[in-house]
């Protein structure tokens, strides 16, 4: 039979384990992203999106061992770095218009966004 102080113990435990979670989130989350892109198998998904102006994308490599980057090489941007999977790329479209881009290393992978 669970003793009182074992039930507290518990609790304590878990809301650690709560706590934990919710400051771990906006970590994971890396700032105020608004729209999402995934990069798996070689393709942006979705391929062309529409956001707001002032809206921030985030781009998450998804792949199991692939590096790829996200290069508005057109907009001016110089050459993005390569991401590694499980990790990000983020950028914020202030400027109503239409930015495609493409990946560094693998030039046939292109998406677009726009902004209005
Ligand atoms: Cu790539």
């Amino acid at each position: 039979m669970p003793s009182a102080k074992c039930t507290l113990r518990q609790i304590r435990n878990s809301l650690i384990v709560v706590s934990l979670l919710t400051l771990s989130l906006p970590c994971q989350a890396g700032g105020n992203a608004q729209a999402e892109v995934e990069i798996f198998k070689f393709q942006f998904t979705p391929q062309e999106i529409t956001v707001k102006p002032g809206t921030t994308i985030r781009w998450t490599n998804k792949e199991k061992r692939q590096y790829h980057s996200v290069w508005f090489e057109q907009a001016g941007d110089p050459e993005a770095a390569y991401f590694f999977p499980g990790e990000t790329y983020e950028r914020t479209f202030d400027i109503p218009g239409v930015y495609p881009y493409h990946c560094g290393p693998h030039p046939k992978m292109t998406g677009i966004v726009r902004v209005e």
